[in-house]
């Protein structure tokens, strides 16, 4: 019996990987055990799991001992906690991670992508001491067209990654999959994207720049971009794309 953890801080993911691991009879089979648990700073998950046994907060700095003691394999799966060098050198740790590695590692990658143009896509890989990297178990790349907004290209690299677990799931469980490596390619981190949420009204640029701007911090119902008027309001915008067939 393999015990696993899953760590996420992201309520669609968690349905579809429940979803994923029932579907393959997984979730029943005395192969495995999983167990799931989310960050102690993720206000929604703490009141929305408060009464419930199977998922819990867990603090991974303080735990590793006991995380390394109790599991075979622990995924993050968009968790928000940096695991510890600690940890990931004695526990096989997996990372579902939002981009394609080595391109924008870090922070919001299809943010990065529409901005900088380098590739979005989706990366499963074992983590090393460093963020969103480590040995590739496998990636996909997503197209990111001129009519998407950060959303759009978002939806897409959440399908891929749960297609990429879908046909990787048993390798992973078992740590029966090859890995490559990538680059070392860039990274973002919070505070990048939150400096480019501030637009400068006098800043001179192409059309393409400032559209590909606005389409990078158009994501739902997300407040991203804002400028400050002359008489200081701060002004929130979002932009809206429609392609029509010539
Ligand atoms: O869970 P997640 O999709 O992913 C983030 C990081 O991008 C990823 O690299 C890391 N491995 C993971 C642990 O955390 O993040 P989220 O659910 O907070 O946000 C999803 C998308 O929503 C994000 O890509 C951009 C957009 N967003 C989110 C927030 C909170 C915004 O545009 N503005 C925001 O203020």
């Amino acid at each position: 019996m393999k015990k696993i953890l899953l760590l996420t801080d992201n309520e669609e993911l968690l349905t579809r990987f429940k979803s994923l691991i029932r579907e393959k009879g997984l979730s029943e089979s005395s192969s495995y055990e999983f167990e799931y648990c989310f960050s102690p700073q993720n206000k929604v998950f703490i009141e929305k799991y408060r009464t419930v046994k199977w998922i819990r907060p867990l603090n991974v700095k303080n735990e590793v001992d006991f995380l390394s003691e109790t599991y075979d394999l622990i995924i993050s799966l968009h968790c928000k906690q940096i695991f510890p060098a600690a940890l990931v050198n004695k526990v096989r740790c997996i990372n579902i991670h939002p981009g394609l590695n080595p391109h924008n590692r870090g922070w919001y990658p299809q943010v990065f992508s529409i901005l900088n143009g380098l590739p979005a896509g989706a990366t499963i890989h074992e983590i090393d001491e460093d963020l969103d990297h480590g040995p590739v178990i496998c990636q996909k790349e997503v197209k990111v067209e001129s009519w998407d907004t950060s959303i759009t290209v978002y939806n897409k690299v959440l399908d891929v990654e749960l297609d990429l677990l879908n046909q990787k799931i048993i390798a992973i469980l078992n740590g029966t999959y090859k890995t490559f490596t990538v680059g070392e390619g860039n990274l973002n981190l919070k505070k990048d994207f939150n400096s480019l949420c501030k637009l400068n009204l006098d800043e001179k640029d192409t059309f393409r720049n400032h559209i590909n701007r606005l389409r990078a911090l158009t994501h739902g119902d997300y407040s991203n971009a804002f400028f400050i008027d002359e008489e200081g309001n701060k002004v929130h915008l979002k932009i809206q794309l429609d392609r029509t067939n010539n």
